[in-house]
């Protein structure tokens, strides 16, 4: 008796599991014409350089992107700064662009591709980061103790933002001499928008010279920097560069 009720207690369940196991092959068979029908494309970005300077262009390529069972028919680039790319042709999918502030950039690639069953086109997206850096030209800033002409006076000052991503600054600086005779000095500095010196150097330049000024030192915060040349003695001009890195904000 007990084990007739465990037949009659089985039956209906068996009949379930073959009902359902005809079922998932049915659909297991649909699944594997439309997988191969609907296989997502593969996007590549490709970019020809990690970091560069404001207004130097980047060249990103995403002509290596590649679809397994079809073709690419849309590439759609967003270089994080606002601006977008989007083309059909792939003579067009590597493309140049250029930032005009400093930054870590996250750029996206989309692709898709041409599959027509219902669901339309498959796409993928990709992402890289790139870094863009800042280069200030100074000068030729001129200053003079005793201003004796309206091209320079006493102090030049030169502020420069950074955001949270710039790290560190480099200043390279060629100070000439511009008094016909004696020496002149100039004092160098950078400071931060609460009055925080980073950078202090007194320089001498005596007759007939020039001295060159190098610093690299790291922005630790957002705000308004400013480099400021200040005459101590006669009268000198600086021209050079002041070059701002900005990184992913983890060092
Ligand atoms: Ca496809």
């Amino acid at each position: 008796m007990v084990g007739r009720n465990k037949d009659k207690r089985l039956l209906p369940l068996v009949a379930v599991a073959i009902f359902t196991m005809a079922a998932l092959s049915g659909c297991l068979g649909e699944d594997d014409a439309d997988s191969i029908e609907s296989t997502a494309p593969r996007a590549v970005l490709e970019v020809d350089r990690e970091s560069r300077f404001a207004g130097e262009p980047f060249t990103f390529d995403a002509q290596s992107s590649s679809d397994p069972n079809g073709n690419i028919t849309k590439w759609v680039f967003d270089f994080g700064d606002g601006e977008t790319f989007e083309t059909e042709d792939v003579d067009e999918a590597r493309v140049k662009h250029r930032y005009d502030a400093g930054g870590v950039y996250s750029v996206t690639l989309t692709v898709f591709d041409d599959a027509t069953d219902q669901e339309g086109p498959l796409n993928t997206t990709t992402e890289r980061t790139v870094i863009v850096d800042r280069r200030i030209d100074i000068g030729p800033a001129m200053v003079a103790a005793a201003p004796t002409n309206s091209s320079a006076t006493a102090r030049s000052e030169r502020a420069f933002e950074a955001n949270e991503t710039a790290e560190r600054y480099e200043l390279d600086l060629l100070v000439e001499n511009a008094m016909a005779l004696g020496d002149s000095k100039m004092t160098v500095r950078v400071v931060d928008d609460n009055g925080t010196v980073l950078f202090e150097e007194l320089v001498e330049v005596g007759q007939g010279e020039n001295v060159t000024v190098e610093s690299a030192e790291a922005l630790t915060g957002e705000g308004t920097f400013v480099l400021e040349l200040i005459a101590e003695s006669g009268a000198s001009r600086a021209t050079g560069e002041l070059r701002i890195y900005h990184g992913t904000g983890s060092e």
